[in-house]
């Protein structure tokens, strides 16, 4: 079956900015009119009790009131600092309710209309209140919901929308724990919508109401399914056209069909069909992308218009091929990317998102792990535009609990996830766990849970393997449940040795008899630490984590990784430091910092550089430890990260000779000699015009 997601990002819908209560005036044949929720949000971050409090509840007036808008935390510095728990914040940032109220500029006009609200992702349970009287709960921090609020509204100019908000741990709501912090808040956007008496459904699952599934793929022709779920409360349907439209990515319409509904069937509507002349998605080579827009019409008026991506394409995980996109073998290389980054934990703005991407691709990236949950409607756009696969994946971290309401809950997370991004061809796999049985919260076996969850992803979405990551040194019986396993690896970061990776990556590839993923690989770096001379491993939970050590870690394990025949992707821990608020390591509180670009983003990590100069085609060179001053060794290694033919390097101006980058993108030069006080180090590839230059500082005490 095929089902799939409404993203504001991608569907293409008439936006109208209506002025405040009553001062727009809308028409009524347009199909879905949209306004998003932005400004002049009430926020308060504490309970109102409204049996305790009746004044209160009533008028709603408690200063001090802040006025923010949206998307918002209120964990945006606590959630982040480092500091430890005290006796108030038992988690050391504020986990608790709070209370979100605004007015709903509902124009006059669209009395008769039916009436919705959308959110993408509030963090972690969400009660929605119109005009004060309960409407719907949403409980998960990841994915959209929506709610029909057509009857609670008055059209009087004066109805408003309260919404109480509470990311206090909750023991059937996934994920129970997890080396990242909850950030609580109305984190992304919010709109609301209005449509004609008959629609498409946009309150199943908070998807699109429109899957495209992808029957047949051919030279000639692609045949690709429609499936439409429609809500008619009632009303008749004989005289309701269906109508599609596939245009290119040019625009151009290249197929149409109009099809008579008669009966709304439970399941939806259900039409095929034929692209001529498919032009395939094909991943960062040409990640070429049509559009399908349905309408629902009654004679010439339009009640309601969804538009979604296309892209032509299939994926799978062969056991001894690897990852295939449309049958053919392609090597998965990516990171894993948590949403969030200074100052404003998982509030996030479009740039934020796109900066974020623009980095990733920099980098030479092909595939993104959305770690450890469904990422935001406006991300899975960019990498369908892009060409990124994503493995997308539900927040079941590090514990399950025993309880059908637990149990519930993932499956209404499964369900979201794969319904809201069914439609986007990036997606490559649904993840189903990380790393559980482990954890203080883990008292109930996750076996029953994960075979539950494999076979309703499946059950949905039969169109995408489903994956998981484990890190045990013994693949168990939940590593054979989803349909290819992934692990998690630190050799030489929390044990072992970074050598040590091919041989657990055969011995974990044989024991499942197939090719495995790498879900993450990292090691701590704190880009203003730095070791000279011979490396040492450091203590990961210490306060030293100097970018030498992480830079090694990456060289060797790429050096492993990188064509090897046991594996069908691999994804870095992880390209952005982020909020651990419990942590306290690398001189930097409140951070998992294995990201090879910095929270803010300000920081590339030489490490970044690294995998640059292995992924990304265009010529360049980096000095690695370039910001490494003062030094105290006279007589140093330099090594330059280059995809050049050959690079040169001048100290001082002195010529120390050509090197030619191994086999994993690494010039050395073993032994230069500094001179005491400032030296200029240039490393120049002058076939490709490209050269990188910093100054080192040797001490002056130093011999
Ligand atoms: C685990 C976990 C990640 C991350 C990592 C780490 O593998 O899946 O969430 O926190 O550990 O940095 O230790």
């Amino acid at each position: 079956m095929g089902q799939g997601p409404r993203t504001p990002a991608t569907q293409k819908v008439r936006v109208f900015f209506v002025a405040l209560l009553g001062l727009a005036s809308l028409g009524h044949s347009s199909g879905r009119e949209v306004v998003p929720l932005v400004e002049d949000w009430k926020f308060l971050k504490r309970e109102i009790a409204p049996d305790q409090n009746a004044e209160e509840w009533r008028n709603f007036k408690t200063p001090p009131w802040e006025v923010v808008s949206i998307p918002h935390t209120w964990n945006a510095e606590d959630g982040a600092n480092g500091l430890a728990a005290d006796s108030g914040v038992p988690e050391g940032y504020y986990r608790g309710p709070a209370w979100y109220e605004r007015a709903l500029p509902v124009p006059a006009e669209w009395k008769g209309r039916r009436v919705f609200v959308r959110f993408e992702g509030v963090s972690l349970v969400a009660d929605v209140l119109i005009n004060r009287i309960p409407v719907g709960q949403h409980r998960g921090a990841f994915g959209a919901f929506c709610f029909e609020i057509t009857p609670y509204l008055k059209f009087d100019g004066k109805d408003a929308m309260r919404v109480r908000v509470d990311n206090s741990r909750a023991f059937d709501v996934a994920p129970l724990s997890g080396d990242f912090t909850i950030f609580g808040g109305i984190y992304r956007p919010v709109e609301i919508f209005s449509t004609g008496e008959v629609c498409i459904t946009p309150t199943f699952f908070g998807s699109s109401g429109v899957f495209l599934t992808l029957q047949n793929m051919g030279k000639e022709k692609a045949e690709v399914e429609v499936k439409t779920l429609i809500s008619s409360e009632g009303s008749d349907l004989q005289d309701i056209a269906l109508e599609i439209e596939i245009k290119n990515a040019e625009g151009v319409m290249v197929a149409k069909k109009t099809e008579h509904i008669g009966k709304a069937a439970p399941n939806g509507h259900t039409a095929a069909i034929e692209i001529p002349s498919p032009r395939l998605w094909r991943g960062v080579a040409d990640p070429y992308l049509y559009s399908a827009t349905v309408r629902l019409k009654r004679g010439g008026e339009l009640l309601d218009e969804v538009t979604q991506p296309l892209g032509i394409r299939t994926v799978a995980i062969d056991k001894e091929e690897g990852f295939l996109l449309n049958g053919e073998p392609y090597a998965l290389h990516g990171v894993n990317r948590h949403q969030e980054r200074t100052d404003k934990g998982w509030a996030l703005s479009n740039a934020d998102h796109d900066e974020d991407h623009a980095l990733i691709r920099e980098m030479g990236a092909n595939t993104i792990r959305h770690a450890h949950y469904q990422q935001a409607g406006y991300f899975h756009g960019l990498n369908d535009r892009h060409g990124i696969i994503s493995w997308e994946e539900i927040p079941l971290v590090d514990a399950v609990s025993a309880s059908p309401e637990f149990l519930a809950n993932a499956r209404q997370q499964l369900q979201e996830m794969v319904y809201q991004n069914y439609n986007h061809p990036s997606v490559g796999m649904w993840g189903i766990f990380n790393e559980l049985d482990c954890g203080a919260m883990a008292t109930a076996p996750a076996v029953p849970v994960v075979d539950d969850l494999q076979k309703l992803a499946k059950q949905i979405d039969p169109t995408r393997p489903t994956v998981a990551a484990s890190f045990r040194q013994n693949a168990g019986a939940k590593h054979r449940i989803p349909e290819a396993a992934a692990w998690n690896i630190y050799p030489g970061w929390y044990s072992s040795s970074p050598d040590d990776a091919a041989g657990w990556i055969a011995d974990f590839s044989k024991q499942m008899g197939a090719r495995i993923g790498i879900s993450e690989y990292g090691a701590g770096a704190n880009p203003g630490q730095f070791q000279e001379g011979e490396l040492v491993r450091p203590v990961h939970n210490g306060s030293l984590h100097p970018q030498e050590w992480q830079n090694y870690f990456h060289e060797r394990l790429w050096t492993q990784l990188k064509d090897n025949p046991n594996l069908w992707g691999t994804w870095i821990w992880a390209m952005f430091d982020f909020a651990v608020d419990k942590r306290n390591e690398g001189g930097i509180p409140g951070l998992n910092d294995k990201g090879v670009v910095t929270r803010d983003r300000k920081t590339k990590k030489d490490t970044f550089y690294f995998y640059k100069a292995n992924w990304n085609p265009d010529p360049m060179v980096r000095i690695a430890s370039r910001a490494a001053s003062p030094r105290k060794q006279a007589v140093t290694e330099v090594k330059v990260y280059s995809n050049c033919a050959e690079v040169e390097l001048f100290v001082n101006g002195q010529s120390a000779g050509l090197a030619k980058p191994d086999a994993s993108k690494v010039c050395r030069w073993p032994a230069v000699a500094l001179q005491p006080g400032a030296n200029t180090i240039k490393a120049v590839a002058e076939r490709e015009g490209v050269s990188d230059a910093c100054e080192w500082n040797l001490e002056k005490t130093n011999p």
